[in-house]
Order: C-alpha cells, then structure tokens, then sequence
C-alpha cells in the first residue's frame, strides 16, 4: 500500500534513560553505558524474562500485558498487568528520534524481585507500524500507537465542524506509518452539510478510501465499524468530541469513561499522562482509543515528497516543466494547471499549500 519506503531503522540504538511518557518526559537521569553492553547488546536483553505488549500508562508507569495473558480469549476489555517502569539501559530496534515507548510496543521486562505484578523494560522490540506525528514539544516523533494495522479517523460531519486539512493530515500520516486508513463520518443524524457530502465521496471514491457513515444515535454504520476492527490491531484518532467514545460504547458496549478513570487514579503529583489505552474486543482483535488530538503536526515528511501523498495529484506531477517542482511557483506546473480546469480540487491544493508550508517552518525550527 505505501507507496515509499521509509529509510531503514537501525538496529539496536543504546538509549539514555529518559523516562518518557506518552512523548510527554516525566523524569530524565543520565546513566552510565556499561562497556560491556556496548560489546555485546545481545548480554543485555537477557536480563529480560518476560515478552509483553505495552497497552497503557499510568502515571510513571507503563501497563504491560504478558503475551500468555494478551494472547487468551478476553471476556473483559482488559487484563491483568505488569507495571513497568524505564531504568537502567534501555535498548531498542527503533529509530532514536521516536518515542521510546508507545502504547502497542512489544517489549521484553524484567521481573522485579520480590514486587509481583512489578517490571523494568529492556528491551523495545522493532515497531511494523506506527501512527506518528510531530510532538508539539520537543524535536521527537510522537508515536500515538505502534504495531496497528488500521487506523480509524473519527471526524463528524457537524459539530465539531469537519475539517478537511486534519483529514488530509491523518491520511498521509497513516500512509507513512504503513497502517491502513479508515475514516469514520459521524453523527450523520444531525444532517451532511453539502460541502461535507462533496468531501465524503471525494475520499471514498476519488480515493478509494474506506468510509463509514455512522450515527451512535441511530445505528446507522456502527455494524460496519464493528466488522472492520475485528481481528486486528486499531487505533482510533480524532479530536475532541467528535464521538469516538460514543463509537466504541455503541459497537462493543463499553464505556470508556470507566478506563480514564482508571487511569485517573494513578495520576500523582505532577506527571500528566497520555491515556491512550489498548483494549480487547469482544470478536477479536484490538483497539487502541487515543486522546482527542487537535493538532496533527506531521513528521519525517521532506516538503519535496509531500506531493507524492496527494494521490490526486498523481496524473500529472509527471508533466510538470521542472523536475522537482513544488507545485507551488514554478512555470508550468502540470498541478496547478489541473487546478485551474479544476481536475483537482482547490480544497486538496490549498491543503497542499498550507502543508507545505507548515513542513518548511517545521524544518526552520
Ligand atoms: N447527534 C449525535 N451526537 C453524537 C454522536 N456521537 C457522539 N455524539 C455526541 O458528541 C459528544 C462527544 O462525544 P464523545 O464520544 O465524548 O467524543 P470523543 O471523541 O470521545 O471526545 P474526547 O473524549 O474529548 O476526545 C457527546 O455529547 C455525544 O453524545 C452521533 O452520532 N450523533
Ligand atoms: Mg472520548
Ligand atoms: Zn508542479
């Protein structure tokens, strides 16, 4: 499905110990490598005993489910836990500009003595996918979710207002995190406003994007909702308030409010946390919910390459005069001339533009 094939990871990069939470740091404290695991990295991943997934955080905490334990069949949405906490020497298969740890991470632990139920991760298992955006904060690729087949992007049709440009956002980034897209139209009750309507069929078949039309008032879609997310690993993004919990407890009955409180409770003095959460479905498989997100900064996108996500473009970038071409000054540019005879959208080039845009002040920074 991706078209691109990202630069290869490399393979166990030595991390300091920086306990991050959900991209958000927490507590940072330098440690010395040993010269012995700078040898033999190999050493060290045996002081692990344990191989889990990482499925929530709580406070300094991560919740690891043992793979024994993630892998039975599940009458409850969650399991028992491992708490673990980052010391020590971490290791890793992934690139050292990414989160450490996400939620949907394969991890290997280390039991702590005499602490049932208590670990310190060793290692972080190479990540297949990854939804990821530009953290906010600092320099680092946020990963949302790791090791997820399909992402639902949750938009409603009105109320909060549907936008585009978060749309277009959510598609490329799942196109560069390799995960399938599936974007979710909700609270079609309350009517499709024309533009929205023109939008809708845009990416469904212009696209050939997977859509679901859903209201959690009427019914309407959620079976179809529900059959896609059973039998593998989702995550599930959108911003606030545009029904993803009404989502899930329509689908599977289950009130998500129940896990914020949950993970409410082990929120101490100033550690925020990220409650990104992965649950088990009653038919199978697994959904990761994720905090409301309103900004959706990209990430590991060079501005030249950010046309190649705009499959729309695709018809015509080959004709353009100059080889690159931004699609956004130079003469004779096969784009924006398919703009003028409105063979693109206008909507998709001002989202292009302002995109571009945004990637070029990102590299500034
Ligand atoms: N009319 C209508 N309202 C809906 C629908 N789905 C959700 N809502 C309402 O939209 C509001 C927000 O729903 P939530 O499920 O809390 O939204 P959310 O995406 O989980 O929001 P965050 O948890 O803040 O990220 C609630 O008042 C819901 O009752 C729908 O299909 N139709
Ligand atoms: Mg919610
Ligand atoms: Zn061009």
């Amino acid at each position: 499905m991706p078209r691109f094939h990202r630069k290869p990871h490399r393979k166990s990069i030595l991390r300091r110990d920086a306990v991050r939470i959900g991209g958000e740091e927490v507590e940072e404290r330098s440690i010395a490598l040993s010269t012995e695991l700078k040898k033999d990295p190999a050493k060290h991943r045996e002081k692990a005993d344990i191989v889990g997934r990482i499925v929530g955080v709580a406070s300094a905490f991560w919740l690891v489910e043992e793979e024994s334990v993630y892998g039975a069949p599940h009458s409850e949405p969650f399991a028992a836990t491992h708490e673990c906490i980052v010391g020590g020497v971490v290791t890793s298969d992934n690139p050292d500009d990414e989160s450490l740890l996400a939620v949907g991470d394969w991890v290997e632990l280390a039991r702590v003595p005499d602490e049932p139920g208590k670990g310190v991760v060793v290692h972080v298992r190479q990540r297949t996918s990854r939804l990821f955006r530009q953290s906010p904060a600092e320099r680092q690729v946020h990963v949302i979710a790791a090791n997820v087949e399909r992402a639902f992007f949750v938009h409603a049709v009105t109320q909060p207002y549907f936008s585009r440009r978060l749309l277009d956002r959510h598609l490329i980034a799942a196109e560069v995190g390799e995960v399938e897209p599936v974007i979710v139209f909700n609270k079609v009750d309350l009517g499709i406003p024309p533009d929205v309507e023109h939008a809708i069929a845009f990416y469904r078949d212009r696209l050939g994007i997977r859509t679901c039309l859903t209201s959690t008032v009427t019914g309407e879609g959620i079976e179809q909702v529900r059959s896609a997310m059973e039998g593998v690993t989702s995550v599930l993004v959108g911003a606030s308030g545009v029904g993803k919990s009404a989502l899930v407890n329509a689908c599977f009955g289950i009130n998500l409010q129940t896990v914020r409180t949950i993970s409410r409770k082990y929120q101490r003095g100033r550690h925020t946390t990220t409650n990104a959460r992965l649950f088990h479905l009653p038919g199978g498989g697994q959904l990761i919910d994720t905090p409301g997100l309103r900004e959706f900064a990209l990430a590991r996108i060079e501005p030249e390459e950010l046309a190649f996500y705009f499959h729309d473009f695709d018809p015509y970038y080959p004709d353009c005069k100059y080889l690159p071409c931004t699609h956004t000054h130079e003469p004779d540019c096969a784009v924006r001339a398919a703009v003028d005879r409105g063979d693109i959208e206008s909507e998709r080039y001002e989202s292009y533009v302002l995109i571009f845009e945004s990637l070029n002040e990102q590299e500034e920074r």
